[in-house]
């Protein structure tokens, strides 16, 4: 039998190409390069499925310009914002993505987000880097505890309930914000606020896990920073699109935000220069998921959605 034609999008693990390429005819991007809208809807135009990341972006332009040959989208990810749904779903195309497999490493980032911030880590780390700790005194680079603190998660979907439990490890209350409030058996005690605000105003440290679709965009901004308790950190680990940037700089300069601790950002890869000029935010470069395990993880569970769908069986990931 013919082997379905699959076009890798990005460089995934040895194993997961290995995989891939004994059950399909596979074109792979071993360079790793970013493909433009043209050569990805090229790409796309001569195969039977595509496994890409969060990095190409599937518009409703791009989406309609694929051509009938391609029957689903089987996303490296659990965000799926790069892809316009609706227009997937007009088009006939099933979109899948990997959920689960990446929680308790993008938890462990948003831990090492909010410790960075909150006890000053990247400023420690820098000064001393640059040559510059000539000085130690009782008062020196005191931060923010955590413990017995109170941890806000925006969104419990998994990777927020993971989070949380992380958060707890730290002895911290946790709170959150969700459109639906979680069963008993998830919520595990955590306090549940029905309104944006409601959470904002406990959260000591505020932690993003919600999608980033349009009604989220900006979420974060300069009303929505100033309802947070005085000095409290911020961390992202979601996606960028959530945060208004400028607003953002706003309150670190002044202080009313103690730190940041960010993973994501509105433009990517690259980030924000005037985030990055301030010595209160840690900045990671969108490793929220990097683990060799997870991204093993990822890759068999892109391709489980795969192999379901090419088998005449619902993938168990479908998005769209
Ligand atoms: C991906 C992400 O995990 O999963 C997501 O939604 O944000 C990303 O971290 C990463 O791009 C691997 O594909």
């Amino acid at each position: 039998m013919t082997k379905p034609k699959l076009f890798i999008a990005r460089k995934l693990r040895d194993v997961v190409e290995a995989r891939a390429a004994r059950d399909y005819a596979v074109i792979l991007n071993p360079e790793d390069r970013l493909f433009s809208p043209a050569e990805l809807i090229a790409m796309c135009r001569e195969v039977d499925a595509v496994l890409p990341c969060h990095s190409e972006r599937f518009s409703a332009d791009v989406i309609a310009a694929l051509g009938p040959r391609l029957k689903i989208i089987a996303n490296h990810s659990v965000g799926t914002d790069h892809v316009d749904l609706a227009a997937a779903k007009a088009a006939g195309i099933v979109v899948t993505n990997t959920p689960d497999v990446l929680s308790d490493a993008t938890a462990e980032i948003a831990m090492l987000c909010m410790l960075r911030a909150a006890r000053r880590g990247a400023e420690g780390d820098a000064m001393i880097r640059a040559g510059k700790w000539d000085f130690w005194s009782p008062a020196f680079m005191v931060g923010r505890q955590v413990t017995g603190k109170r941890f806000g998660v925006l969104g419990m979907g998994r990777v927020g309930q993971v989070t949380a439990e992380r958060a707890r490890g730290f002895g911290m209350e946790v709170h959150y914000h969700n459109r639906r409030r979680l069963p008993d058996h998830l919520e595990k005690g955590a306090v549940f606020h029905d309104t944006l605000e409601g959470l904002l105003a406990v959260s000591d440290v505020l932690s993003l896990h919600c999608p980033s679709t349009p009604q989220n965009a900006g979420i974060i901004n300069a009303r929505t920073l100033a309802l947070l308790p005085e000095r409290a950190v911020l961390v992202n680990t979601a996606r960028g699109g959530l945060v208004d940037e400028a607003a953002l700089v706003g309150a670190l300069t002044t202080g009313r935000l103690f730190a940041a601790g960010l993973d994501v950002f509105q433009t990517e890869p690259g980030g924000n220069t005037a985030l990055a000029a301030l010595p209160n935010v840690f900045l990671l470069p969108h490793i929220g998921s990097a683990t060799e395990e997870t991204r093993d993880a990822m890759g068999f569970r892109a391709l489980d959605n795969l192999d379901a769908f090419f088998a005449g069986r619902e993938p168990g990931d479908r998005v769209a």
